[in-house]
């Protein structure tokens, strides 16, 4: 089985790059190894802290975190990070041209129950025209040149895509290695499961009322089959899932919170999921726009989420384009 960087540099991936990569999997197989210890190594539990998000923060959030970024930092190659457990950017070279976006463990909520969690990243370049702090970011998903995320589940796996297909490299914790184990990931075109948290079902919007309950109505509804739901509350693994064997996954836009109508990050989870999603062959979209195509604001933008299988996203789209609502997510593009 072939190992990470033969491959990357096959596929002729700048070697500054690669090496950026091989960093982030360095702490990931660490942040592995502290999850597999579990209670064993102290790091289970929440600090007294919250983020910038207003999250209570997991010790291994903090410690995640820490260790991706010091380690990004150090190798000189990287010119900024955004990071979800930090308020701003943190600036490292300023000679270097890569910029590093990433959620360090997302369903954090999974820790303490033994469930899978995940690192989500996004590297960019840093732009040409001047830009300084948060700047450095605010550009589309179409501009990511690597993308990916580590899940942390019964194996560790990472699954990136640098723009030429989707792969996945399982970690073989015997030799301290990814080794490629799928090397082209297509997500079928047509699904019968879907993932959503139905608990926010009477805040959500009437296109996605409706489309939830054709789903639910199955066989003697419009949709005339049954569907099958998922949730295991970290996009990570839900959106495995959908990549593996396909799906739809949607966190929509709602009513819930009018200040907050949203709750995934642009940035650090669906930019670079929908890069993965597309690559693979499925579709990303907010419900009115492809999410790779916003252009952001913020560094911690959230943004409506709907992405899967490309036929299912594209009946759930027809459900906006026919049913008019007022949108709790003011357009960002
Ligand atoms: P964290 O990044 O704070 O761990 O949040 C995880 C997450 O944003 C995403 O991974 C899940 O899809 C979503 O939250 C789960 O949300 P619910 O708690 O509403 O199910």
């Amino acid at each position: 089985m072939q190992r990470l960087i033969p491959v990357l540099n096959n596929d002729h991936v700048p070697l500054h790059l690669i090496s950026v990569i091989n960093t982030l999997l360095t702490a990931a197989k660490e942040i592995s190894h502290r999850l597999h210890q579990g209670s064993l190594a102290g790091t289970l539990g929440s600090t007294l802290d919250e983020n910038i998000q207003g999250e209570t923060q997991k010790k291994l959030d903090v410690v995640s975190n820490q260790l991706i970024k010091n380690m990004l930092l150090e190798t000189n190659l990287v010119h900024a990070v955004a990071s979800e457990e930090e308020d701003d950017v943190v600036m490292g070279n300023p000679d270097a041209k890569y910029l590093v976006a990433y959620d360090p463990l997302d369903g954090s909520s999974n820790i303490d129950i033994n469930g899978s969690v995940g690192t989500i990243f996004s590297i960019l370049e840093k732009p040409d025209h001047c830009a300084e702090g948060k700047e450095l970011f605010l550009q589309t998903g179409d501009e990511q040149i690597a993308a990916g995320y580590i899940l942390y589940g019964p194996s560790s796996l990472l699954v990136m895509t640098t723009g030429q297909g989707v792969r996945v490299f399982t970690l073989d914790h015997t030799v301290g290695e990814f080794l490629l184990t799928v090397d082209k990931l297509n997500i079928p075109a047509d699904t019968q499961e879907f993932a959503v948290n139905m608990s926010n079902q009477r805040h959500w919007t009437k296109p996605m009322q409706q489309y939830i309950q054709d789903l639910l109505s199955g066989e003697l509804g419009p949709r005339k089959k049954n569907f099958n739901m998922r949730w295991n509350a970290a996009m990570v693994s839900d959106v495995h899932r959908v990549l593996s064997r396909g799906g739809i996954f949607t966190y929509p836009a709602d009513c819930k919170h009018p200040e907050k109508p949203c709750k995934l990050r642009l940035l650090y989870e669906a930019n670079p999921m929908s890069f993965l999603v597309e690559q693979a062959g499925g579709r990303a979209s907010t419900g009115y726009e492809r999410i790779m195509s916003l252009q952001p604001t913020e560094i911690h933008q959230r943004v409506s989420v709907i992405m899967g299988s490309r036929n299912e996203v594209d009946t759930c789209l027809d459900y906006f384009k026919s049913i008019p609502c007022d949108r709790p997510d003011a357009p960002t593009a």
